[in-house]
């Protein structure tokens, strides 16, 4: 059974709380056997890479056979019902027009004291992304990693995907021809991850690696940090949905279901202002439950991590939903878009019952890869930002200089550095002798 609170319980702060501070994941420590990995990747390269990929995947390689040839991808990829292509030809399309619009423009100025000031934008030249293997080996997920990339413009983007005894996904490489992606691996785990972020004698390095990943990857991808750029640490899915009793049960209880299909971890919640709602949708949850594929998943997840909440008004559904800071909020309230507006943590909003979360996971043009855990405090989604870098530009004039030199100076000497002292006092004093 799910847990049932309403604001108006006298123990309602504290349920709250402990639903708040739920650990819903306990991830294994892998920290050891991941320092080991990379460290053999670092010394041995393709040779280890190669060893690795032969215990945990099944599958022997020769060095030449680490990437897939152009000639294995368009066999891959026309493996591929047209119906499937067309679909992720649609989403990609979406994505890429979404991200495009996140591209900041650079900026330059004149100040007051005739200084030049401003910035520009770079990409970062080479980027690794993780496919994962199996089950959670998501085609869409490789283009809300991939085509952020390539819109920032990233020259050269590397895929790494587990292949266990040579299974591979057409439409993983098929995801991966329609982003652009450059190069892709048939490799996986931590071993991969320090291929990307070392290189090894066929796999060049990369600046930036992201993508989600087992508590192996996880784990290399802390590791890694530093040398080179990570994203976010993806935690299991969450979704919370506020609506009112003039929603279907049904398709509030499926928005539910379709995250807690992702992992037993996942965290599903509703909160309504209509008690009777709330128990009508989870009356459509359990019917649901009995033909979902996925219930040995879903089951789990709503019956130890999911919740109603009921409140007295709608405004007490937004302080709680800024106090869950959730992954995804779907809004299905008469008012949703000024609810929507009232909203300040959250990783994507789905605004009015028209908005399946579903639609923000596949084709509706945001990222998929968004903050979980509450991190949505602190964070936002996967965008164009995550492969651009900033690079600040000064130009002073000799009178900019004159005027604002002296107070570096004096900031120089408080700090007992002398030589940054004198290389503005140098400048200082050839304006004094007015030659300049
Ligand atoms: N909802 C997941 C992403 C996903 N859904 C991939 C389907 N495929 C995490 O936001
Ligand atoms: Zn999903």
């Amino acid at each position: 059974m799910p847990q049932f609170l309403a604001t108006d319980d006298v123990d309602f702060e504290s349920r709250f709380a402990a639903l708040l501070r739920a650990k819903r994941e306990d991830s294994p420590d892998v920290d050891d056997v991941v320092a080991d990995i990379i460290a053999d990747v670092r010394a041995r390269g393709d040779a280890a890479v190669i060893e690795l990929t032969a215990k945990f995947d099944k599958l022997d390689l020769k060095p030449d056979r680490l990437r897939f040839s152009q000639a294995e991808i368009a066999a891959e990829c026309a493996k591929v019902s047209n119906e499937d292509r067309a679909a992720l030809e649609m989403a990609a399309a979406r994505i890429r027009a979404y991200h495009a619009r996140q591209l900041p423009d650079d900026a330059m100025w004149t100040d007051e004291t005739g200084a030049e000031l401003g910035w520009r934008w770079t990409p970062v030249s080479a980027a690794g992304l993780y496919v994962p293997g199996g089950l959670a080996s998501y085609p869409s997920s490789v283009l809300m990693n991939a085509i952020p990339a390539k819109v920032a413009g990233v020259s050269r983007l590397a895929i790494v995907v587990p292949t266990p005894e040579g299974v591979t996904n057409p439409l993983v490489l098929l995801a991966a021809q329609i982003a652009g992606v450059d190069e892709i691996y048939r490799i996986g785990g931590a071993q991969a991850i320090a291929a990307l972020a070392y290189g090894t004698q066929t796999i060049a390095p990369v600046d930036k690696i992201t993508g989600p990943g087992n508590a192996f990857v996880a784990a290399a991808k802390r590791r890694v940090f530093g040398k080179v750029g990570i994203d976010m640490i993806a935690g299991p899915s969450e979704i919370l949905v506020i609506a009112d009793k003039d929603n279907d049960p049904d398709w509030i209880a499926l928005d539910l279901l379709s995250q807690a299909e992702h992992d037993e971890s996942a965290q599903s919640l509703l909160i309504t202002d209509d008690a009777d709602f709330g128990r009508a949708v989870t009356a459509a949850v359990d019917e649901r439950l009995e033909t979902l594929e996925r219930r040995h998943i879903a089951g789990p997840s709503w019956r130890d991590f999911g919740a109603v909440i009921t409140v007295e008004n709608m405004a007490q559904a937004v302080a709680l939903s800024d106090r869950i800071a959730p992954e995804h909020l779907e809004i299905c309230t008469a008012d949703a878009e000024t609810l929507a507006q009232q909203i300040h943590h959250a990783g994507a909003i789905f605004i009015g019952g028209w908005t399946p979360e579903a639609i923000g996971d596949y084709i509706g043009g945001p990222n998929h890869v968004l903050p979980t855990a509450r991190s949505a405090r602190f964070s936002s989604g996967l965008s164009v930002m995550d492969f651009i870098k900033r690079t600040t530009l000064s130009r002073m004039t000799p009178a900019a200089l004159a005027t604002i030199g002296p107070a570096a100076e004096r900031l120089a000497q408080s700090e007992s550095l002398q030589a940054h002292g004198l290389s503005v006092r140098a400048r200082l004093d050839r304006l004094n002798m007015g030659d300049i």
